[in-house]
């Protein structure tokens, strides 16, 4: 049976209302957040990353929300929730499902944050331990690769790809020869040289946004 790794007052609601809106049987473990409301050892045992939500369901661990939404209306639900794979209406579904995610939610963090000032809530800080788990998660990803799902180029590699862009645009992967490497693959591969070659580099040289930013 499928187990999911609730936070209480977090996302992972989201999964308890569909795993309820479906009737699916589910064992519910519950974790409490510690000093600062942050998550706790207990949810890092479940996946490096030590967030909410996360599902056990036999050898599949998955975080994420929405890709966790997606797996159990996929397997549990006969497509229930979503329009029909492959129609329009699903490719738009699809977008709020990833936009409340990425785009919405982080202008909706950076206005909490700045409502919050400095301090112990203060994004710097949030950021530091965070961007290092990340980047450890995507060198995780990547190994034994040579691309984050193995053997295959996939639309997962070309969503990352932006970001490691940036962060190399920024010397963010000077340290993380693995990552450094991974992308190189990703650069050599031909359609993302005609990438290039069409739509321009992918970022602006990080001085160079830099001086844009000053300028403002
Ligand atoms: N994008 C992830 C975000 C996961 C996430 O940040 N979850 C929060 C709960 S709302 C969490 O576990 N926070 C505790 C922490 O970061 O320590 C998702 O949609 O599942």
């Amino acid at each position: 049976m499928l187990t999911l790794h609730h936070l209480l007052t977090s996302r992972s609601s989201r999964i308890i209302w569909l795993l309820e809106a479906l009737g699916t049987p589910y064992n519910l473990v519950t974790h409490k957040r510690g000093q600062n409301m942050r998550a706790q050892a207990d949810l890092a045992a479940i996946h490096p990353l030590g967030k909410a939500p996360a599902i056990v369901d036999g050898d599949l661990v998955l975080v994420e929300s929405s890709a966790i939404l997606r797996y159990i209306a996929e397997h549990y639900g006969n497509g229930r929730f979503m329009p029909p794979a492959g129609s329009n209406a699903r490719a738009k579904h699809d977008e709020w499902l990833d936009y409340a995610e990425s785009s919405l939610m982080m202008p909706v963090i950076l206005k909490l944050s700045s409502l919050m000032g400095g301090g112990q809530n203060s994004l710097a800080d949030f950021a530091a331990p965070e961007f290092e788990k990340a980047l450890n998660h995507v060198t995780s990803g990547i190994t034994p690769g040579p691309f984050l799902m193995g053997a295959e180029l996939t639309l997962a590699d070309m969503q990352i790809s932006y970001c490691l862009s940036l962060m190399e645009s920024a010397g963010l992967l000077k340290d993380r020869p693995e990552i450094t490497a991974y992308w190189q693959r990703l650069q050599a591969e031909p359609s993302f040289k005609r990438t290039i070659e069409i739509g321009g580099p992918m970022v602006s040289p990080y001085a160079k946004m830099l001086e844009t930013f000053e300028k403002e």
